[in-house]
């Protein structure tokens, strides 16, 4: 048994998540720690709001509320949402926590006290008509890099590129539009990243092996090009007050408290119960925690270069990222989601439509990984036609159904097993491997299709030995079948459960059994397994699985979540 810390980026609290937020981290992280979880493994699964900058400051004023009630607000939507898609967070907190607070300080002092904090006067974009200085985000101009017209103050999204926002061409206030900016002095702190450079480099080569092509790359082509230092303050309110002297009118930027925010909401969630949990044992000096964090590929600098630096620059021995899964982003019917033109389904109203397990699936059977890959209506309901109602969901109810008219509602005694049972038991015993390895690999789309294999070989077996015909002549050998066919509705379920968690208990439910009863995925043995369920185990045949999406139902969703223009 080891020790899994997953981390999944922390969505910004303004606004509500689209399908593109859930695929991107919050749904493979949760998918991978039940997975782990399920192996034995002892898991801590930490995710949260990211609630500073002016995001916050920018969306409370549209709203006309007070930050804090804002973000008090979308924090407890966000946490409903997330609850909704059965995500398993042992703990789901707030980067502005008094927790996070107390580490962001002391990790400040220590990098001051090391001597990777400099002061210095700078240029900053004050908004005339905003009146406030404008935090590098909230300027948006065209990218002097890739030409790409909507890069933002601080990083381009089109090239990654990190960005000064006095380098974009045309640059005008996202705030109000805007473009009467000029720029004005002020002094803030800035993270002395070339000093922390060799260090960075020694490390990043040591985690080479583990680290995926998209993460590895865009991490290399950063140190190429050669780091620059970061400026960590702000002149906002909402945030974390600099404890420094001379800066206490500003706070930290946003992108400094985030991801220390991981730490943060670790020591929320020990502080609810100390005398049991320490966020110690899995952040400091914890040298059998395994960290593997999720996040969409515009993130990956951040926590590839900026907080691993920043944790070293502390001298202190911080646990670092072991693995870092980066995704890249989902079309919606062939464009970006966007809320402002009313494109896209969002997460909340998705599981308003179809249940939770259904998203899941599909949106981890067309994860973006290393490409960008596309949501439509038609794909979803395919997929959910297809592999869902016409593959899984017709093996359970065709089994049972059958079993309880012929036999009875109850596993079947009786009749011997032949060489069918023998080569599916091989066939299966390796496609489950295949599984595994690759959802310990994080390549869950490949893990999909397994899964799909897996329920498949149930459908080839009961094709090949045909129950409905061998019943008429030879009571007992269709029994047997029965039997391994009711099994192997068990075996479905248990492997089902990582990605679709309600319908995996619905398919326990059924044959009596209840999810605690599921053994561990470690050294999961098909020959074992599919004698589980002992002849006389009652069944009941219950309610199908799936509904079948119409092409009306998907034409209506077109017309309600926008479609192509
Ligand atoms: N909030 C960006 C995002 O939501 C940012 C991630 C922080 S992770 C520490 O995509
Ligand atoms: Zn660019």
């Amino acid at each position: 048994m080891s020790k899994i810390l997953v981390t999944s980026a922390l969505p910004y609290i303004n606004g509500v998540p689209h399908l593109g937020h859930m695929v991107g981290c919050l749904l493979p992280s949760d998918i991978y720690a039940r997975y782990m979880r399920m192996k034995g493994n002892e898991v801590l699964y930490i995710a949260g709001t990211d609630e500073h900058g002016t995001t916050s400051e920018v969306g409370a004023m549209k709203e006309r509320m007070d930050v804090q009630a804002y973000c008090d607000m979308y924090h407890a939507r966000h946490a409903k949402t997330y609850k909704d898609f059965n995500l398993s967070f042992d703990f789901f907190g707030r980067t502005s926590s008094e927790q996070n607070k107390e580490i962001t300080y002391h990790i400040f002092e220590q990098l001051d006290k090391n001597g990777f904090i400099d002061e210095r006067v700078v240029k900053q974009v004050y908004s005339i008509d905003d009146g406030m200085f404008l935090a590098d985000r909230y300027i948006i101009g065209t990218c002097p890099h890739c030409g790409y017209e909507k890069a933002r103050g601080d990083q381009c999204e089109n090239c990654t590129k990190v960005l000064e926002p006095t380098e974009l061409i045309n640059p005008k206030s996202a705030v109000s539009g805007s473009t009467r900016l000029e720029v004005r002095e002020t002094k803030h702190l800035f993270l002395n990243l070339p000093k922390l450079e060799k260090r960075l480099g020694e490390w990043i080569k040591t985690k080479e092996p583990f680290w995926p092509d998209v993460a590895y790359t865009i991490a290399q082509k950063w140190l190429k090009e050669g780091l620059q230092e970061r400026c960590i303050t702000r002149d906002l309110k909402w945030g974390f007050p600099v404890n420094k002297p001379g800066y206490e009118d500003k706070v930290f930027y946003v992108w400094f408290d985030a991801p220390i925010g991981y730490i943060g909401i670790t020591k929320q969630w020990a502080d609810e119960k100390p005398a049991e949990r320490s966020w110690k044992n899995w952040w400091l000096d914890a040298k059998d925690v395994r960290h593997v964090e999720f996040m969409g590929k515009d993130n990956v600098p951040y926590h590839s270069i900026t907080f691993p630096a920043t944790l070293l620059g502390t001298g202190e021995n911080w646990t670092q990222v072991d693995y870092l899964k980066g995704m890249s982003y989902l079309t919606y019917e062939g464009g970006k989601f966007s809320k402002s033109e009313k494109r896209g389904i969002f997460a909340e109203d998705a599981v308003k439509e179809f249940p939770a397990d259904y998203w899941r699936y599909w949106l981890m059977s067309n994860a973006p990984e290393g490409s960008d890959s596309s949501f439509t209506f038609d794909l979803f309901a395919g997929v959910v036609n297809k592999d869902l109602n016409g593959v899984l969901g017709n093996f359970v109810s065709r089994v049972l159904k059958m079993t309880s008219s012929k036999i009875g509602d109850a596993v079947p005694a009786g009749g011997e097993m032949t060489s069918a049972e023998k080569e599916l038991t091989a066939v299966l015993q390796t496609r489950i491997n295949d599984y595994f390895r690759y959802m310990d690999e994080m390549e869950f789309r490949k893990a999909m299709n397994e899964l799909r294999a897996i329920w498949v070989e149930g459908n080839n077996y009961i094709s090949i030995t045909e129950p409905w015909t061998v019943i008429k002549t030879d009571s007992a050998r269709a029994a047997a079948i029965l039997r391994v066919c009711i099994n192997l509705i068990r075996i479905f379920a248990i492997l089902s459960a990582p990605v679709m968690p309600t319908i995996a208990a619905v398919m326990l439910q059924k044959l009596g059994l209840s999810p605690e009863d599921m053994p561990s995925l470690t050294g999961f043995d098909v020959t074992k397994e599919l004698d589980a369920l002992a002849p006389g185990h009652p069944f009941v045949v219950g309610e199908t699985l799936f509904e079948r999406i119409t092409p009306e139902r998907v034409n209506e969703l077109k017309q309600k979540y926008g479609s192509k223009k």
